[in-house]
């Protein structure tokens, strides 16, 4: 089955829905996320949280029958279609939480690193598999393991195709955190230790430490002026400071 968005409390949850292929990505399933990421951007929600189906996996990656047999032209368009989808997700103004309950290989991983942070249950199992089916990774994981984890550790995951448990993935810093019982409700709590402030603000800190990582530091200073300076003109930042001044809780209105 497709995936399927809802919300929950003052999240978008973007559930995968092909537990009997352990929420593989077919071409299908990878539009339909990207109709589904652009819904998100309507909704009145605060963060993105997307789970897998199943309680093996988040996601084993792109659909290897589907790829099986394909030209070299429909090759680059079905990697390009992939990329898109996922920058989309990249590029939401508010933080996404990818749901890491099983495994999460190839496009999985890659879908899960387009994310703006990663939990992960105990039992969660990590890599970018490819090199072992003679490909490599072609849905962003080259580009964005090597800025999560530094590139002698994703080219030691990429080249070996090897696999990392929950453990190591945080201590490399894959995943933010690991959390043990309910992986939403965790993920929620996760969400809230940011979504209770300001959303425009959020969007500014998060676009300034996601454009640092493309741009010279002297470009990406210019970049900080900027959105700290739209930061400084919201109300939240009057009244931010303000309450500070008062020694009482700010009340922000995402304004
Ligand atoms: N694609 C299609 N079907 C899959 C996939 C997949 N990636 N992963 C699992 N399945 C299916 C299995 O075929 C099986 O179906 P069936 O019951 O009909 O045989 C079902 O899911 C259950 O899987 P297993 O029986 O294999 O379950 P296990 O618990 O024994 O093993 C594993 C779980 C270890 C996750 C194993 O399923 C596995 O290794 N899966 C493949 C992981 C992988 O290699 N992922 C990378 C795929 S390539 C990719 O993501 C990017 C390619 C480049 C993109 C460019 C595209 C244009």
């Amino acid at each position: 089955m497709l995936p399927t968005i809802s919300q929950e409390d003052e999240f978008a949850l973007l559930r995968l829905n092909r537990p009997e292929a352990l929420n593989a990505l077919s071409f299908a399933i990878i539009d339909r996320l990207s109709e589904l990421v652009d819904q998100v951007r309507t909704m009145p929600v605060r963060a993105l949280l997307i789970i897998g189906a199943g309680d093996k996996a988040f996601c084993a990656g792109a659909d290897i029958k589907e790829l099986m047999g394909r030209d070299q032209a429909s090759q680059k368009r079905g990697a390009q279609r992939g990329q898109a989808m996922m920058q989309k997700i990249a590029e939401l103004p508010i933080p996404s939480v990818a749901l890491v309950g099983g495994y999460a290989f190839g496009g999985g991983l890659e879908l899960a690193m387009a994310c703006t942070f990663r939990i992960a249950s105990p039992k969660a199992k990590m890599g970018l598999p490819e090199i072992k089916l003679g490909l490599i990774p072609g849905y962003g994981g080259t580009q964005r393991l090597a800025r999560l984890i530094g590139e002698a550790r994703a080219q030691e995951m990429i080249l070996s195709g090897a696999t990392i448990e929950a453990e190591r993935a945080e201590r490399w810093g894959l995943v933010n955190a690991i959390v043990e019982g309910d992986l939403l409700s965790e993920g929620k709590a996760f969400a809230r230790r940011f979504t209770i402030y300001s959303l425009p603000v959020l969007s500014y800190a998060k676009e300034a430490v996601q454009r640092s990582l493309d741009n010279p530091v002297v470009e990406g200073l210019r970049i900080e002026a900027d959105l700290s300076t739209l930061a400084f003109q919201t109300a939240d930042a009057s009244e931010g400071m303000e309450a500070f001044a008062q020694k009482r809780q700010a009340v922000f209105q995402d304004r």
